[in-house]
């Protein structure tokens, strides 16, 4: 069974851009549900076990939507929870510096990623991502997610779904893009990504499968030889 991870940081530790309020729902009641949704619909689709991305990939392939759906936001969530840390001073540095400059500078790469997060319609997902072409600003629709987009590889996320922000920054989702990329982007995680892309570590992965006592249990009743 997948396991919904804790929070990287504590309930308060993003306020006052995201108020503890924001991020108990969030974490607490819709991530907790994509995952208890995902164990229900992996099992069902004899896909309990397989690592999260595996199963991402493997449901869009078969057009299994529901588990699609789940599953993916299970893993965005998850993802989402490390591209953010405590509000700070912090640029990017190094090699993702020099990715930064090759895209036009990080002023320019914060306008694109506000303009194509406030443009995008309804929900979804807003992300930097290192490809053939080097850095790029793109989102996708509903639970969509780069696992299934060939050869773009996620440095960062931003969750474009009005209860990522609606209890903060009410209809504003311009503020909320802006604070988010100036103040709560964690660019020491979007580095390691950008070096795992390149085959250095192995990048963000969701935790793997735990054991489930009960559904093992069964397992093993049934599975036991009678003598
Ligand atoms: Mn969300």
């Amino acid at each position: 069974m997948y396991v919904l991870p804790e929070l990287p940081y504590g309930y308060d530790a993003l306020a006052p851009l995201l108020s503890r309020d924001t991020l108990h729902t969030h974490h607490d009641k819709h991530h907790k549900a994509y995952v208890e949704k995902t164990n229900a619909l992996a099992a069902k689709a004899g896909l309990a076990g397989r690592p999260l991305e595996d199963v991402v990939r493997e449901a869009h392939k078969r057009g299994d939507k529901s588990l699609f759906n789940n599953a993916a936001q299970a893993w965005n969530h998850a993802f989402f929870w490390k591209c953010m840390r405590p509000a700070g001073a912090a640029e990017p540095t190094g090699e993702l510096a020099q990715a930064i400059r090759g895209f036009g500078g990080l002023q320019a790469l914060k306008d694109a990623f506000v303009e194509e997060g406030v443009e995008h319609f309804a929900s979804g997902w807003v992300w930097i991502v290192t490809g053939s072409e080097g850095l790029r600003v793109i989102s996708t629709h509903d639970a969509e997610d780069t696992l299934v987009r060939e050869g773009l590889f996620p440095l960062l996320v931003c969750d474009l779904w009005e209860h990522a922000y609606y209890l903060d920054y009410k209809n504003d989702r311009k503020a909320f893009l802006e604070r988010w990329f100036e103040s709560l982007a964690n660019w020491e995680f979007a580095a390691a990504q950008l070096a795992a892309s390149d085959g250095q570590g192995d990048g963000f992965r969701y935790p793997p499968p735990q054991r489930d006592p009960d559904r093992d249990a069964d397992l093993s009743e049934t599975i036991r030889p009678s003598l």
